[in-house]
This record gives C-alpha cells, structure tokens and sequence, in this order.
C-alpha cells in the first residue's frame, strides 16, 4: 500500500524542474489533517467540543475545533517553510507567513467545514487550495489569493467520517488516501478517481425552496420526476457538510448545490476556500463545476471571503441544472 508521502515523491517526477517544494508543501498539509482528525475523532473527549463564544468574520458561531483545525494548519503551513501567505475563512486579513519570504507558494484554506456537524458527530471536513505566488521580487499580498481557480496549482480536501480521507489532484487527475490510524499514515486507496458522468443524486437545502432561483426550482422539480437512465425519482441526501457530499457524489454519481437565498444573495459558500478548489477537484475527475452560468474556476476574484452560487458534480447534471437557469433567459 503505497503512503502520501511516497505517491507525492513519485508523482514528484511528473512536474519538470519540479524541486520538492510543492511536494513538501503537500507533505506538510497531510501532517495537519491528521493532528486535526486525531481530535475530531475524539472531540466529545476532551472539552473542545461546543462555541467558543466567539464569531469568525463569517458571522458564524465559532466552535473548539475550528480554532484547533486553524491553529494546527497555519502551524504547519508556517514550519514546513514553503507557504508564504494564507487566506483562512477563520481570519478576516491574509496571513503573511513570518520568514516566509523566499517561499513560491500561497494556501486558501477552511480549516473546518460544516463544524456546525460536530456537536452532532456528523462528517466534516478541510478544503486547500494552493497557487503560485504571482511575483518573488515583491512582497506578497492580497493580489497573490485572488488568482482564478484555473491558476490553482493543488486543491484537496480532508474528509472526517467513518474514516479520514484525503483527495487532492496537482491538475493530473484525483487520488484519495485512507488514513490507517495503526500506522498513522495516508494510504493510496483510491487512485485515479473519476466522477460518474451522470446520477440519481442530488445535495442541496430545500429548506430554502421559496427563495430559490426558478431556474433551480425546476432542476428539484426534474429530479423529483426523472432519472436519466432509471425513469426513478432522484436521490436527496444532504447532510450540510460540503466535504462529505461532495465526496459522496464524486464517488456514487450527482449534484451539489447550494444556489443564492434570501439569506446568502451571492450564495453562501466561499470561492478562494471552498468552491474553487472543490471544482478543480471535480472537474480533474470528469464533471462540472458552475455558479448556474459561468465555469467556477474562471469567476475572478475579487475578495478574499467573496460567496458565489455553486452547482458541482456530474456533468450531465450540472448541464441540466444550467440549462434549467438558462430558460426564460435572453439568450435562450
Ligand atoms: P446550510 C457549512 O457551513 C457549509 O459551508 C457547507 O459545508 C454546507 O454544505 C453548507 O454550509 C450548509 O449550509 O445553510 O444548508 O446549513
């Protein structure tokens, strides 16, 4: 069984004039997960469970592990010496990395997604994303994290449930490792994952159903009536983690999405941390990723914590739910 370490080496070789640095970056971004999935795995231990009290820039409730998930990352991001600056959905300002100054790359990171699960012992999980930092003669700043998705170098995620996975693609398509707890390493369990061009599934809030778009009540309408192949009604299955249902659809087959609503116009997930490294994954292993009219890995950034609208999975159905938006459009 081969580990992170030694699949990131031997893929190592695929990138010419590659020196290590990305492969080290990525090396210390799996120390970090597993520290976190350690104490995820034991939250209702150790009093690390519930608020903090505190709320993050988002405006959420922040909880134990949040912070914990943020400390350990950013640690690790700043030890392993080859992360210069980090944009965190915990921390409102780009974090320059001390003595970072040499090093090529930038991280875009939630360090712990869906923590409203983890009171309730529901799956969470880490989204990363990684570019090239834009000029090494000047400073790094806020224009080094506001690149477009396709300029990602790497994105993953890490998946705390019923075991630890990590997925992450270098734009060469997407391997996923188990974390086997006996030896403390990732372990290649899932190599070259590929997302079913269609299926019967399908991820979203529909407590939110009256303020959707119609373009979006229609594809729940479609999905309610009609399956592709089987003629069955579709699947819902939503557990409000983004990690955990995407990473169900990329392997079973569907669609994730969370549209704008009353409450989040713009959407509610975030484009630096969240979306855009999710649709670069996605799209690495075959399937789409858009905010209902544009590809998400070309939207240009223009904030750190900036929400866009999210429609990822299979392909077929990301063109449906398109389509669906489209209607009673201009160009339509
Ligand atoms: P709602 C978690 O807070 C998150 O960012 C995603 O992981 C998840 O899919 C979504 O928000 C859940 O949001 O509004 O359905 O509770």
């Amino acid at each position: 069984m081969q580990t992170l370490g030694q699949f990131i080496i031997e893929k190592q070789a695929d990138f010419a004039f590659a020196k290590g640095e990305l492969s080290r970056l990525l090396r210390d971004i799996g120390i970090a997960a597993k520290i976190v999935s350690r104490e995820v795995n034991k939250a209702g231990l150790m009093n690390i469970y519930g608020e903090t009290g505190d709320v993050n820039v988002q405006g959420e409730r922040q909880k134990g592990l949040d912070v914990f998930a943020n400390e350990h990352f950013i640690s690790a991001l700043s030890s392993g010496g080859e992360c210069c600056a980090v944009a965190s959905e915990e921390v409102n300002e780009l974090i320059i990395i001390p003595g970072g100054e040499k090093a090529k790359y930038v991280v875009c990171i939630d360090p712990l997604d869906g923590s409203a699960n983890i009171d309730v012992n529901v799956g969470v999980g880490t989204i990363f994303s990684i570019y090239r930092r834009l000029d090494l003669s000047v400073p790094v700043g806020v224009a080094d994290v506001l690149q477009q998705g396709i300029c990602q170098v790497a994105a993953g995620y890490v998946v705390y449930g019923s075991s630890t996975m990590l997925v992450y693609t270098t734009g060469k398509g997407v391997n996923g490792f188990t974390l086997d707890p006996s030896i403390g390493e990732f372990c290649l369990s899932h190599p070259g994952m590929r997302i079913p061009a269609s299926g019967s599934i399908y991820s979203i809030n529909e407590g939110n159903y009256v303020h959707f778009p119609d373009g979006v009540k229609r594809f729940i309408k479609f999905a309610q009536q009609e399956n592709f192949s089987s003629g069955r009604p579709f699947t819902s299955r939503y557990i409000g983690s983004m990690v955990a249902d995407v990473h169900r659809n990329l392997i079973l087959g569907g669609i994730y999405l969370y549209p704008s609503t009353s409450a989040y116009p713009d959407g509610k997930l975030r484009l630096l941390y969240e979306c855009n490294p999710m649709a670069m994954i996605i799209e690495q292993a075959g399937g789409k990723a858009s905010d209902g009219f544009r590809r998400i890995l070309e939207i240009q950034p223009t904030a750190i914590h900036q929400r866009c609208p999210v429609f990822c999975g299979s392909a077929e159905l990301v063109e449906k739910a398109e389509l669906l938006m489209h209607w009673h459009s201009p160009e339509y």
